[in-house]
């Protein structure tokens, strides 16, 4: 049965699709079919009927397909399959009409409550929907709709196997507009680039991956429009990059779900680890192992840890982490604000490159080499950029088959807040190498501890900037609000320990 939590997740999403006035449709011969602009609600229904169809058959891949075939391009329209490849059982076609022309939120509620009954489907176990389209122009948004209406089933997935469009903030800076150049010799990849300055945006106000990763928001330029898009943000000079995407529970809000430097730098691990496995033994030899600074999120470090690898630390900036990754043979590099790279050493390149010759060609493990080859290729391994980390995101996207949501289920982030303080003198703050614990202002490290201890999972740190004149601080915690409220006390007392120390200097 339904709970109150899925009730809600259904009435809020199809408050986003209200189904047109005086249209009676009916699931057809190939599903429905109408004239494009009367769709969105019915796909968006669709979805939803999907993610029950793949939860009454335990999960298995149920597909969900935005065509109208030969008809004229203006029309659309949407069929399910089943997970044997065929058309949607019959039986279900009765269902399928009856949501489609729901005329309201609390009636679509109630006749796929009765229905979850009546077909015993166990809802909070999760299915899985794979959503495919054809070339129309409304196929894109109608996609969105289907999404959405899949992930309105708690726990369901929609892979999009397509190569869907991937929205790109510019950051009016650089970046965008180099990646408008490169992507004209890119065939496989489908980008469209907003905040590339030429509409009169400026650097780095309210767009770039900065402020997305700080702020956790919305850039410029992107809205509700974009729902469930898989979105990337660069820095001003293209050396950070982001990705994120806006839930489609947001409803005009303008927060985002986040993938930053730790989820890119754990896709990475987690593709180049899969590879390793397929070499077998040999490739097990590889010492791989990742480089991060305090500001990674606890529950990536869990993460690449479970994974079997080795993690280091280093002082923020990517000069220090790029120096311990060396140590690898295959060294992975981030910080959590979206800088970073892989580093393959010289002699297991070449190791790699003699084994492409001995495995023979089109076997598991010739195509795992060369994938690593192509990878150490692809990636700038000077210091890492947002074009060629963007590449390789996409590259493995699209070979693991999974959409941005997807890859952002790998770990859930702890909830964390950063803040910065004014202060007279930042160099009055002084911390150990890994900048996880301060030495100086004598004394503010035992304030900090007995903050930390009263949150659960805290965790805090506060260092110097590099780069401005404020004192940085993080905090980390069970809760967003814990975090938040952690990582105000926290400042608090580096406001407090620096004017004392400012003070007692001047006397
Ligand atoms: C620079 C470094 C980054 C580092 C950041 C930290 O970033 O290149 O590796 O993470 O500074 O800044 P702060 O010390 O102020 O916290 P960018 O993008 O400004 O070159």
């Amino acid at each position: 049965a339904m709970d109150e939590t899925q009730i809600a997740s259904i009435l809020k999403s199809s408050e986003l699709y209200p189904i047109p006035q005086s249209v009676k449709l009916s699931y057809g011969t190939a599903g429905f079919r109408a004239d494009a602009s009367l769709l969105e609600s019915t796909v968006y229904r669709v979805g939803i009927l999907s993610s029950l169809r793949s939860l009454k058959l335990n999960s298995s891949t149920v597909g969900l397909m935005i065509t109208a075939s030969h008809n004229k391009v203006s029309d659309n329209g949407v069929k399910v399959s089943d997970p044997s490849g065929g058309m949607l059982s019959q039986e279900w076609e009765p269902f399928a009409d009856q949501i489609a022309n729901a005329s309201s939120p609390r009636e679509l509620v109630s006749l796929i409550k009765d229905f979850v009954e009546k077909e015993e489907i166990a809802i909070e176990k999760g299915g899985e929907v794979w959503l495919g389209r054809d070339t129309r122009p409304s196929g894109e948004r109608l996609l969105r709709a289907a999404e959405i209406g899949v992930r309105s089933v708690l726990g369901s997935v929609a892979v999009d196997v397509g190569s869907s469009k991937l929205v790109l903030d510019g950051a009016n800076g650089v970046g965008g507009l180099k990646m408008e150049v490169l992507i004209r010799s890119l065939s496989d990849i489908d980008v469209e680039i907003r905040n590339t300055g030429r509409d009169g945006g400026v650097l780095n106000e309210g767009v770039g991956a900065d402020f997305v990763q700080k702020e956790k928001v919305v850039p410029l330029g992107f809205g509700v429009k974009d729902a469930g898009m898989r979105c990337a943000s660069f820095d001003g000079d293209a050396d950070r990059l982001v990705y994120f995407y806006i839930p489609s529970e947001s409803c005009g809000g303008d927060k985002v779900e986040l993938l930053d430097g730790d989820k890119i730098l754990s896709l990475f691990a987690l593709f180049i680890k899969e590879q390793l496995n397929i070499i077998g033994d040999e490739g097990k030899k590889c010492r791989l192992g990742v480089v991060q600074t305090a500001y990674a999120n606890g529950a990536s470090t869990d993460y690449v840890k479970e994974m079997g690898l080795e993690v280091v630390f280093a002082k923020t900036g990517v000069k220090h982490l790029h120096e311990k990754a060396e140590e690898f043979d295959v060294g992975i590099y981030f910080e959590a604000n979206g800088h970073g790279t892989i580093l393959f050493a010289e002699c297991f390149l070449s190791w790699l490159v003699g084994k492409q010759k001995d495995y023979s060609e089109g076997s598991d493990k010739h195509n795992a080499v060369s994938r690593l080859v192509a990878l150490s290729n692809l990636i700038n391994q000077a210091v890492g950029d947002a074009l060629s980390g963007l590449l390789l995101v996409e590259v493995i996207l699209q070979h693991m088959g999974w959409s941005v949501q997807k890859w952002n289920e790998l770990y859930k982030d702890l909830p964390s807040r950063q803040v910065k303080v004014e202060v007279l003198d930042r160099t009055a703050v002084v911390t150990t190498s890994e900048e996880t614990e301060a030495l100086k202002p004598l004394g503010i490290q035992d304030a900090i501890n007995a903050e930390i201890k009263k949150y659960g999972r805290g965790r805090a740190f506060i260092r110097p900037s590099g780069t401005e004149d404020v004192v940085r601080v993080y905090a980390e915690a069970s809760t967003q609000e814990a975090a938040d409220s952690l990582a105000s006390s926290v400042a608090q007392l580096v406001k407090s320990f620096l004017e004392m120390a400012f003070v007692r200097n001047i006397l």
